[in-house]
């Protein structure tokens, strides 16, 4: 039986009160209420501080360039699909400088599960605007506030018709947990969009800000109704939803069709052959 204790204890460089700690209490819940041993889940992760998470969990991890999680998950995915497959990064990693992947990924449908640490700020080099930094909204280095209006991720993956679209909020952990293994279970490419303060840069998107404004979407929200869910993705302001806002039952990529790698015999002679032909 899989416990909290195999995923492992970790010292953090992460402040003390940044909701990155209670995200990483509502994956390692998940990960057990699934049932799987650290060895069969690969965490991808970019860089930043919500990237560092999967450092915190004693899980296989590749830890790539800032925005490259999600096309290191899918090779992952692909060469091995027995694995279990995360990408786990901030707004600005999964968004901005990994924005482009993001598409591709809604648009593959890769049996992947993206958990996005939405902090609205660039955290780890303290606190640019991010894509979801609303527009307007004081940051330490746009003191007129930020140009551009912000992306919206979730109405985004569902206007593309992605294959799950949830919403988690850091303050609620077990609710984000049941949103993870409801994402796990989904085959086909899972986005959940985690709302997460950010203590020392993000004074405005606070723990109380968040408390106030979140609310679970109840059993009268239909999640495969495109415009119902478009309507709660767009939701912002006075109430938040969170919960699953969208599921749709496309086919995941190569569902079968790809032999993967993984297991095959590595046919060193003929590597040798093609080698040597660039010679
Ligand atoms: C291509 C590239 N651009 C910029 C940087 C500098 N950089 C490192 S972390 C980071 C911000 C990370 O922010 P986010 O992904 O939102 O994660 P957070 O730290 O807020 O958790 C930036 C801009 C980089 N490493 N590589
Ligand atoms: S800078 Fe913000 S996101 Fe980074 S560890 Fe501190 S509180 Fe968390």
């Amino acid at each position: 039986m899989v416990t909290e204790s195999d995923y492992g204890e970790f010292e953090t460089a992460w402040c003390p009160g940044c909701g990155n700690f209670s995200i990483r209490q509502a994956v390692v819940r998940a990960l057990v209420e699934l049932g799987l041993p650290p060895h069969k889940v690969v965490f991808s992760s970019g860089i930043g501080q919500a990237a560092k998470a999967p450092h915190y969990i004693r899980v296989n991890t590749f830890n790539g360039l800032h925005g490259r999680s999600l096309p290191a998950a899918t090779g992952i995915k692909l060469a091995n699909p027995e694995l279990t497959v995360f990408a786990e990064s901030g707004d600005g990693c999964s968004y901005g400088e990994g924005g482009n992947h993001f598409l591709a990924a809604i648009r593959r449908n890769i049996d992947i599960t993206a958990i996005v640490h939405d902090n609205q700020v660039y955290g780890l080099t303290k606190g640019q605007a991010s894509p979801t930094t609303p527009k307007g909204q004081i940051t330490k280095t746009q003191p007129h506030g930020a140009p551009s209006n912000a992306f919206n991720p979730v109405a985004v993956a569902v206007a593309m018709g992605a294959g799950f679209v949830a919403r988690g909020f850091a303050g609620a952990i077990d609710h984000l947990a049941g949103l993870i293994v409801a994402g796990v279970r989904h085959p086909g490419f899972s986005l959940i969009d985690v709302l997460q303060p950010c203590v020392s840069f993000n004074k405005v998107n606070t723990f109380a800000w968040y408390k106030q404004r979140c609310y679970e979407l109840g059993d009268d929200h239909d999640p495969t109704d495109p415009r119902a869910a478009m309507e709660r993705a767009n939701e912002w302001g006075e109430r938040i939803p969170i919960g699953v806002l969208w599921r749709s039952d496309r086919p995941a990529f190569a569902a079968g069709a790809v032999a993967p790698l993984a297991g095959r015999e590595t046919a060193m002679g003929r590597l040798r052959e093609i080698v040597d032909g660039y010679a």
